[in-house]
Order: C-alpha cells, then structure tokens, then sequence
C-alpha cells in the first residue's frame, strides 16, 4: 500500500505513455467539438488483435470475435460528466484526502493528481503531483475547464469511470470491444495521418519533448469530434486522450491492479511513443487519473439497428 502511491505516480508518468509535450500554446483551432452525445453500432465480427505489435506488450497477435455493441461516438466530455456529478453528488478519487503515506512528499498527503510539464534542464521530471488537480481543474492550476465543456473529461480514475457509467446505464469496454472498434475493419496505420500527410488525429508533432509543434491544430486537449470519423462513425478512438477499459492488467507483486488504456493521447510523439495505433496498449494504476486520461462507453443491451 505505502509503495502504491509511488507506483501509481510511477505509473501514469511513465506507463501511459504521458511522457510527451505538453499544452504549451492556446489551440490555433476553431473546432468547438460535437454538441450530440449520440452512440453509433459496432457490428460484430472477427480480427486479428495485437495484429503486427511495434511494441512486445502488444503481441502476440491472436484472432479474436467481437459481438456488436452501441460505442459513444466520443469519449465523455466535461459536460457530461458535469451532469452525473450534478444529479447524484459523486465525488471523484482526485478530490477525496489520499490515504497516509509514510515517506511520501507533503504535497501527496492532500487531494491532487498527476500533471505532465515539460521538463526543463533544471528538472527532468515529466509529472508532478498537483494539490487540487480533478476533473473540473485537469492541471491544478485553477484555470478550470470553463469553455471547454466539449473537450473530454479526464483525471478520472478506473472507479469515477466506473460510477458514471453504472449512472448512465453502460458500461466501459474491455480491450478487445475497443480495439475492434477502433480498427472499424481497416488495418492499422504507423502513424494517424492521410496520403498526404494531413493529421486525422490529435497526437504530439515535433520531436518529443522539447516542444509539440501542435500541427494538427491542438498542443493538448482537443474538443470531440475535431477530427473525422473511423469507417464506424466513431471520434477520437486513436490519440486526444487515452481511454479506459474494463481490462485488468494483474501484477505479479503487491502492487495495485492496474488497467489496460488504449488509444494514446495528444503526449504520443512518433519519436518516442508511438501508441497512436489501435493495437497499443498501457498499463495504468487504475486509482489515478492524469490529465490525459478520460473514457468512453459502450450498451451492449439495447438492441441493434432495424434498418
Ligand atoms: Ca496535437
């Protein structure tokens, strides 16, 4: 337990694939996102997961068979999220007190979350603990999230994904559901771009992590939807920010259960981490959010489409 707190840091700095540049410079975009909370139908069918791995936790790959399933169109926004906490109160795990941790730096002893930050000569560290960090102040530098109701929710933890999603009605995905999704029955690209080298996702341009060139448009968090489709209508599935699943990733120590995310972020760089791709998977302690970690949900109980 005393080593978790130092784990779960360790891991959202290192395992989510967060090393990346961060927003350094307002969005030269004018994409405000969608306004819709629509879910589009995954039809089901077979493919080939962890198909060619860059990376060995990908692998290997094995052949799989998805049953269909209603997706969120886009990951869950501020907005919606404002909601749910607004109708049952809900309080997430980046607001409660963190529990006591002999040793641990003072500032981890009150409520906060993981924040990336470029790094600098004088401090190398590409996260830091940030006292007052959630949902409704990803950075924890009280710019708060106001004008950015449409930009995916994040520092939510496995359990405030878990808690939205039982008062929607959903579920989130496990790995295998998001994965097929993300593919929309095409094979992977190396990098989330077009035949003519237009960005068709919102990840990291220039050479990690000296500075994000933001030439997609965005140097963080991009509203949803600012970026097109897949074959089966959904957003964002690849870069933006890392997902969540249901999927487990046990330990072979005493350390947390950790959580498999998927999709990278706008931190993914093709120079160091190139998890842009529906195949790559990370590892996340499933206790802490980071600020480029949201979800999205899926119903596998209402029905398919009649048409
Ligand atoms: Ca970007």
């Amino acid at each position: 337990m005393i080593r978790g707190w130092f784990v779960l840091l360790a891991c959202a700095l290192l395992a989510a694939c967060g090393e990346a540049g961060a927003p350094d410079a307002p969005s030269p975009s004018a994409c405000t996102g969608l306004a819709d909370d629509t879910m589009v139908w995954i039809p089901g069918g077979s493919f080939t997961m962890g198909e060619d791995p860059r990376y060995p936790e990908e692998g290997p790959p094995r052949r799989v068979t998805v049953k269909g399933f209603w997706m969120d169109a886009h990951e869950v926004t501020n907005a919606q999220f404002a909601a749910f906490v607004a109708a049952t109160g809900y309080v997430t795990v980046a607001e409660r007190e963190p529990p006591v941790l002999p040793g641990a730096p003072p500032e981890m002893a009150q409520p906060g979350s993981a924040v990336f930050r470029v790094p600098t000569p004088d401090d190398r560290t590409w996260w830091r603990w940030a006292v007052g960090a959630q949902w409704r102040d990803p950075e924890g530098d009280t710019a708060g999230i106001a004008g950015q109701e449409r930009a995916p929710v994040v520092q939510v933890a496995y359990e405030d994904a878990l808690a939205y999603a039982k008062w929607a009605g959903k579920a989130l995905p496990d790995e295998a559901q998001w994965e097929y999704a993300a593919r929309a029955g095409a094979a992977a690209l190396p990098e989330p771009v077009d035949g003519k080298g237009k960005a068709q996702a919102n990840y990291y341009q220039g050479v990690f992590p000296a500075r994000d060139l933001g030439t997609d448009g965005f140097t963080g968090r991009a509203p949803v939807g600012c970026f097109s489709a897949n074959a089966w209508g959904l957003h964002d599935m690849i870069g933006n920010v890392w997902e969540w699943t249901s999927t487990a990733q046990p330990h072979a120590d005493d350390t947390p259960m950790s959580g498999v995310i998927k999709g990278g972020s706008f931190l993914c760089a093709a120079n160091y981490c190139a998890r842009y791709r529906p195949a790559a998977r990370q590892f996340q302690e499933r206790g802490l959010g980071t600020d480029h970690i949201g979800f999205r949900l899926i119903d596998t109980r209402r029905p398919p489409p009649q048409d």
